[in-house]
């Protein structure tokens, strides 16, 4: 009898669709894009659907998960970054990516956001910008332009937007991207090498809400945006040069990664999983009642 050859299972963008149901975003969204660049990406990395989570927040974006054959986990608004924690804590082997809204990452959960970039936990943090609450009906999100209106505040907006970038590289971000939902293509090279990095990884996603922001539309953005892979001369482990592109906005917006950095993860140094992971601990003989006496 022939040897038998163990053929090793190989993934494409369709192994992780749902068939039985189809995104309701409106027609032309940017969150497709990025939909597509994930399914892309996770075949790339040849990831089997059992391995991936996908924990979202709440909003247009965030509904992904609906739509994509993966374990997924849809919590609060501004709360996905600590729910995506606890599962990474509980297990490592998993590979997360977490599904946000600008409003959700950058406003509700800004401080969740500040403190998970200097804790580098190894996941990928995907923001779906669109500088809306689109889900909503369109309200401002953190990241709208000085000068913005919307329905709900027809003066414009008076404050500065809020650079995901530039906070993400000082607040210790060890891996900090930007794509477009325009360029599914590009966008799967950064969402690939995202994963690939040992850390944690925030690539904002400049992503067109056709029915609510007509000022940051494709048109927008086709004639902004230029690649900063394409500069050999940028050193994206430079970081104050990082934190000085970060500052680019207006008549040109680079897209790539900024910056990228080694540092030990927060679990090489976590007691409690350093050594074996918390779903693989014995959990047969803890005995919980005199803790849960001192509540009493
Ligand atoms: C704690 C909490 N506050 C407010 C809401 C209402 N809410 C639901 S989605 C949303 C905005 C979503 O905007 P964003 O996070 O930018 O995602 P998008 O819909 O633009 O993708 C808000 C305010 C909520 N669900 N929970
Ligand atoms: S409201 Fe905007 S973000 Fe939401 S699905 Fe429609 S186009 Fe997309
Ligand atoms: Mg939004």
């Amino acid at each position: 009898m022939p040897d038998q050859v163990v053929q090793k299972a190989t993934f494409s963008p369709a192994t992780y669709d749902v068939a039985e149901a189809k995104p309701n975003w409106c027609p032309g969204c940017g969150d497709f894009g990025i939909w597509v660049a994930v399914k892309m990406a996770l075949a790339q990395l040849q990831l089997p659907p059992h391995e991936v989570v996908l924990v979202a927040d709440i909003g247009c974006s965030s509904k992904m998960p609906y739509w994509v054959k993966s374990y997924g986990f849809q919590g609060l608004h501004g709360r996905a970054v600590p729910l995506a924690t606890g599962v990474k804590l509980a297990n490592q082997k998993l590979n997360i990516f977490i599904i946000a809204g600008d409003g959700g990452a950058y406003g509700e959960g800004g401080n969740h956001f500040l403190h998970a970039c200097r804790r580098n936990l190894d996941m990928v943090y995907i923001i779906h910008d669109n500088g809306v609450y689109g889900l909503t009906t369109g309200q401002v999100a953190p990241t709208a332009e000085h000068g913005f209106k919307t329905k709900s505040s027809p003066e414009p907006v008076i404050e500065v937007p809020f650079n995901p970038l530039a906070i993400a590289i000082s607040a210790g971000a060890t891996y900090v991207a930007r794509g477009f939902a325009g360029d599914v293509k590009h966008l799967v090279s950064i969402l690939t090498s995202a994963h690939q990095h040992r850390g944690f990884a925030v690539v904002d996603v400049l992503q067109p809400c056709v029915t609510y922001n007509h000022l940051n539309t494709y048109q927008y953005y086709f004639q902004r945006t230029y690649k900063l892979d394409e500069d050999t001369s940028y050193n994206v482990g430079d970081k104050v040069a990082a934190f000085q592109k970060a500052q680019e906005w207006g008549e040109k917006i680079p897209i790539g990664l900024f910056y990228k950095a080694d540092r030990s993860l927060y679990t090489d140094e976590l007691p409690q999983v350093k050594d074996v992971q918390l779903a693989h601990q014995d959990r047969s003989n803890i005995d919980i009642s005199s803790f849960l006496k001192s509540f009493a």
